[in-house]
């Protein structure tokens, strides 16, 4: 008998990993997952999709330009905005998991199941398409979602979406730039995919994304710089003192998504037009300052007050907004103090 030989050894082969078959392989190792959230970002993978192809060939199929209407922060329509906003609605209200969206784009939620008997359901808020306004320019523009859990014993749709961003089971964006980027967090570090489209699916290219923890980069839009409070006016004083470099594409998650790579720090100030800042807590603040958080960065509406924290109001307020690598973020807040 001859004697047994060693077997080869195991050859360890880096796997392709896909959007979908990372949704699946977070769900297995979370021992309550029932599945439901895992079709919820199944439907957002479909609909970014859906909609990158939109934007690719908007000038192509002539639906750049305003819709000629208004959404309820009184800003025109882009045309894209109302047909992303649409195909939104329309795959995330065939998911049976999905009993309230809230969207930029919409006054009211949309209810979608209220049977108080049903089994864990969820609520999605989004920006369909953050930024539009550059879309005419080729600008990178995006989608920013947030998920909450659906609270049944809430009075109202309003009452079950007003939660605190701490409360947020996943976040995260799809950047329509130079290629179409998906990044998303469910509370355990932050992950980027890359669609390729040869084969229709969103590839992992990077986990445990890590925001450096100090960048010599600032991200603001200067020219509302004489209105901002002395303590922004004095951080820029300082910053520009300081040699650090200016930053700002106008479209939030394209800045968010380099601070995010690159490190910095990205504010939107309180300014005379917005006194509680432009951007909403609800579906752009609080999504983004997830992400940051869970890639080791701050996030913060004032010195001291994470955005995270804030218990919402209404589904559409609006927030100051001062995020990016940790150390950046302490030196704004020196300045605000
Ligand atoms: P401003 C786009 O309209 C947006 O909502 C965000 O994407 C972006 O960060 C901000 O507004 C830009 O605002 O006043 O600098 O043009």
């Amino acid at each position: 008998m001859p004697a047994p030989q060693p077997s080869p050894a195991a050859v360890s082969i880096e796997p392709i990993v896909t959007l979908q078959s990372h949704i699946l392989q977070q769900q297995a190792v979370s021992p309550e997952a029932t599945g439901t959230l895992s079709w919820i970002l199944s439907a957002l993978s479909i609909s970014t999709k859906v909609i990158a192809a939109k934007v690719r060939g908007a000038r192509l199929q002539d639906v750049l330009g305003t819709a000629g209407t208004d959404n309820v922060q009184g800003e025109n329509q882009q045309k894209l905005d109302v047909i992303a906003n649409e195909v939104l609605l329309r795959v995330l209200g065939g998911r049976d998991g999905v009993a309230i969206v809230a969207s930029e784009e919409n006054e009211e939620p949309v209810i979608l199941r209220d049977d108080p008997a049903a089994e864990r359901r969820y609520c999605v808020l989004f920006d369909p398409l953050d930024g539009s306004s550059n879309l005419d320019v080729c600008g990178g523009v995006g989608t920013i979602f947030s998920i909450l859990r659906h609270d049944r014993r809430a009075r109202d749709a309003q009452a079950s979406l007003l939660q605190p961003g701490a409360r947020q089971v996943a976040a995260g964006y799809v950047l329509y730039g130079s290629s179409t980027v998906f990044v998303l967090t469910v509370g355990r570090g932050v992950d980027m995919f890359v669609l390729d489209p040869a084969a229709g699916a969103f590839m992992l290219v990077e986990r445990g994304l890590r925001t450096p923890t100090t960048c010599r980069s600032y991200s603001v839009n200067e020219g509302n710089r004489r209105t901002f409070p002395e303590g922004y006016q004095r951080y820029l004083d300082w910053a520009q003192e300081q040699g650090y470099s200016s930053r700002y594409v106008g479209s939030m998650v394209a800045d968010v998504h380099r601070i995010l790579l690159k490190g910095g720090v990205f504010m939107y100030p309180p300014t005379r037009k917005a006194p509680q800042g432009k951007l909403r807590l609800m579906y752009e603040a609080n999504p983004m300052a997830m992400l940051i958080e869970q890639a080791g960065g701050k996030a913060i509406a004032a010195p001291g007050r994470r955005i995270l924290e804030i218990q919402p109001g209404d589904i559409h307020e609006r927030t100051p907004v001062v995020l990016g690598s940790a150390g950046e973020v302490d030196q704004v807040a020196a300045h605000l103090g």
